[in-house]
């Protein structure tokens, strides 16, 4: 035992994570509130049954005295007065790009050191805790949808390329084919001169003309058919917004030679602007992160107790869901020169490790998880959840475990989970005001729009082609979380919560080389019952 005072739930936690426990968050209140807590966590831990992972409020309550452990009891430091919050206001409402605000509040003010930072009216320095029942976290079992696990087919021939893109081309195509009188490639080829045209296709080649027209090539299942877009008319802007392999719908007329169709309207198969989102009918929260990479150098260890200690003060009770887009550790060769800035260099280990501060999260939370690209699963998309081995390893809170991407509902409200590689892609290939790193919830807001998850195949977006295409979005869902660009983002798209969840990695050097600046040690945490985020900084 060491010798500091365990008053602290923190360091309960800590001190029942290094041996291997992890404890509900009403399990470390009755211990802390124990007359001597240092002695109470012994007794706990001696009691407890082989192979246990997880103590419960009832184990606790058996071994102390009941009698004793009934008196309310007083925390001398809760943990919440030492992690921040920050108050997000709600993000914006509606498309954004009817109201181009150069500022997007729901970020400004979520950047380090604001200056708008300040402690939750909540936030007690001295909290009574009630050692009854009812704080208890109830979270219900999450549903899963579009879980690619266990359904993998591909083989990675052509032929399941072609599969693949047919199935996307007729699920996206069926909603547009429902507000335009699509015309088959094959029987626009054939119309004469003049006639209006309508066609729903996936984009095959985009390129400016000599005369800086566009001219978009569009794809059916009959072939292909060039469209062009005049540079002079409004809809010009939103060819900027295109990206290979989506699929559109234009409606036009044809040429005298009828060889080629003017554009006057495009479609994209994009989210109801009166979309209204599911919400919990209780109040209730979950926590959403992402990009721990445990392993690396740069993993903020300290940033993550305080964030795991913060969870077990009254505070948090309400955030009983966890979800997790990808990157649980750092990995072994996922970039160049990687392995100079790992702490732990194998991959198992760093799994071990993961799963250690896993453990300091309450035991009384849902967790879902999914991988992302430094995770130990195959790379291509859609990727299947981690294999048995790894969820051996990752077993203590009896956590979910599903692919990337899915769709998880809880409490009635989905959440498309997605680790996020493709924001890279579009990041890259959009105009700045239309996607950047700086506000990584606007690029989230053009997947939703394309309903596709990864709309441009190539780059550094790898697709393993299965049966059907996992990458749409199908349903719209209440509230689409992504990571991996290390940069927080909240936002609304067609009432739409889009929440990119930073990372708890400090910046590295492949970072500091191209000036990028993550958001390290931040939880976005959304309420359930309004949708409303709030951001909490752990730094
Ligand atoms: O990547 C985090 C972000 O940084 C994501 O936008 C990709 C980018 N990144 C990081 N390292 C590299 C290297 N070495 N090459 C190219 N892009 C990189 P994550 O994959 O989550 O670590
Ligand atoms: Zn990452
Ligand atoms: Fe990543």
């Amino acid at each position: 035992m060491r010798g500091v005072p365990l008053e602290a739930p923190a360091r309960i936690v800590s001190e029942l994570t290094s041996r291997g426990y992890n404890a509900d968050r009403e399990a470390v209140t009755l211990i802390a509130s124990a007359e001597d807590p240092a002695r109470a966590l012994e007794r706990v831990v001696d009691a407890a049954p082989d192979g246990a992972l997880r103590l419960s409020v009832d184990h606790v309550r058996e071994v102390l005295d009941p009698d004793a452990a009934g008196d309310p009891a007083t925390m001398s430091e809760s943990a919440s007065t030492r992690a921040g919050a920050v108050d997000a206001p709600p993000g914006e409402s509606g498309d954004d790009r009817t109201d181009p605000a150069p500022r997007d509040p729901s970020v400004s003010t979520a950047v380090p050191d604001s200056g708008s930072e300040s402690p939750p009216e909540s936030a007690p320095s001295e909290t009574t805790v009630s050692t009854g029942g009812s704080v208890e976290r109830s979270p219900t079992e999450p549903e899963i949808d579009n879980d690619i696990t266990g359904q993998s087919t591909g083989t990675g021939e052509y032929e399941d390329f072609v599969t693949v893109f047919r199935d996307r081309y007729d699920r996206l195509g069926e909603t547009l084919r429902a507000r335009v009188n699509h015309r088959p490639a094959e029987a626009i080829q054939s119309m004469p001169g003049g006639s209006e045209a309508s066609m729903v296709g996936m984009v095959s080649d985009i390129r400016s003309t000599a005369s800086g027209h566009w001219l978009v090539e569009l794809e059916d299942r009959t072939g292909t058919f060039p469209c062009l877009v005049m540079k002079d008319r409004d809809i010009a802007a939103m060819v900027e917004e295109l990206l290979c392999d989506e699929v559109i719908a234009v409606e036009g007329t044809l040429a005298d030679d009828a060889g080629i169709l003017f554009v006057d309207s495009m479609h994209f198969p994009d989210v109801p602007r009166t979309y209204s989102p599911n919400t919990a009918d209780r109040h209730v929260q979950a926590a959403l992160i992402s990009d721990v990479h445990v392993g690396s150098q740069e993993f903020m260890a300290d940033a993550w107790h305080r964030f795991a200690d913060w969870l077990h003060t009254p505070e948090a009770e309400n955030v009983e869901y966890l979800l997790v887009a990808g990157d649980m550790v750092e990995g072994v060769g996922v970039y160049p020169d990687q392995d100079e800035e790992l702490d732990i260099v194998d991959i198992y280990e760093q799994y071990e490790r993961f799963s250690e501060y896993l453990k300091e999260v309450p035991g009384d939370m849902e967790i879902v998880m999914i991988p992302g690209n430094h995770d130990a699963v195959r790379l291509a998309e859609p990727q299947p959840a981690f294999d048995e081995e790894l969820r051996d390893m990752m077993s203590a809170h009896d956590a979910r475990f599903t692919g990337n991407p899915s769709t998880v509902t809880i409490e009635g409200v989905s959440v498309l989970m997605y680790h996020g590689v493709s924001l890279d892609e579009v990041i890259a290939e959009l105009p700045e005001d239309r996607a950047s790193y700086d506000e990584p919830h606007k690029a989230m807001y053009q997947l939703l729009k394309k309903r596709h998850v990864a709309p441009q195949y190539g780059g550094h977006l790898r697709l393993a082609p299965e049966e059907k295409d996992y990458l749409t979005i199908d349903s719209v869902p209440d509230v689409f979380h992504t990571g991996h660009v290390h940069k927080l983002g909240v936002g609304k798209y067609h009432n739409v919560l889009s929440v990119n969840s930073g990372c708890w990695q400090a910046q590295t050097e492949f970072q500091k080389s191209v000036n990028i600046d993550p958001d390290a040690g931040y939880a976005p945490v959304v309420d359930l019952d309004t949708l409303e985020p709030t951001l909490r900084k752990f730094t």
